[in-house]
């Protein structure tokens, strides 16, 4: 038995795209992306009854993809501790936006699988800071929030933060300041390095003002830019 997948909602044209290139699905399909009463289209959420062909699991009321990544982790467990199908190798992967993690089902979820050591079920939080009525928490670190959910539930937690760009910065932070000071910088001020997209600023919020000007000198304003596209 293979893997399940749970969506977040809005990665579903994501998915479509990846099928549109697998040739899955064809122009006609894509060119009517949320006009799928017609029977060519595309649902703009991921639902089986919409398209039995394409969805197995429905997503989008936030908190339903990880609930049931849940239930179906633990239902595999079930099926292959009873040896009624091999499960062993199976996992179930569980996408969700950081507004969705708001979600008190999402909450349980997490505690519900840490209760019952799921280990076949992973869990990817993308963080973008949006949700459809304003921003997901306001002047707090949402990454730092989740791992504290994640980790105290029994998972192990890997956050993709900066990419490689600004690496050899982090691995040269010996007394561990410019981690301070990225610990302690908002996640609205790390969306307005991201927007603003201007070297300069960064190098005066982040480095000149905590008296890391030096860290930088060798780097020119765009060579900073590749820093923090998200969330310290
Ligand atoms: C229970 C519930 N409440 C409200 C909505 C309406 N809604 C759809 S998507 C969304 C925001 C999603 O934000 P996030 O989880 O961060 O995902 P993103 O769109 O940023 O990828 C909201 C509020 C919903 N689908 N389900």
């Amino acid at each position: 038995m293979g893997d399940q997948l749970y969506f977040q909602g809005h990665a579903a044209p994501g998915a479509y795209a990846r099928a549109y290139l697998e040739g899955r699905l064809d122009l006609q399909h894509v060119m009517h992306f949320r006009q799928e009463v017609g029977g060519t289209g595309l649902s703009s959420y991921p639902h089986p009854r919409l398209m039995p062909d394409f969805w197995e699991n429905p997503t989008v009321s936030m908190g339903l993809g990880p609930l049931q990544s849940v239930c179906q982790a633990r239902y595999f467990r079930y099926l292959h501790l009873r040896g009624l199908c091999d499960t062993s190798a199976s996992r179930v992967w569980c996408f969700i936006g950081d507004g969705e993690m708001d979600e008190p089902e999402t909450i349980y979820a997490i505690a519900r699988a840490g209760y019952e050591r799921l280990n076949n079920l992973v869990m990817i939080v993308n963080c973008n800071y949006q949700r459809l009525d304003g921003p997901v928490r306001g002047n707090s670190k949402v990454i730092q929030e989740f791992e504290g959910i994640f980790r105290g539930a029994g998972f192990d937690c890997i956050k993709l933060i900066w990419g490689d760009a600004w690496n050899d910065l982090v691995d040269g932070d010996h007394d561990g300041k410019l981690i301070e000071v990225l610990e302690r910088t908002p996640d609205g001020d790390c969306q307005r390095y991201a927007a603003k997209q201007d070297g300069g600023l960064i190098r005066r919020e982040i480095f000149e003002a905590n008296g890391l000007a030096d860290r930088v000198a060798h780097l020119s304003d765009d060579e900073l830019l590749p820093g923090p596209k998200t969330a310290p």
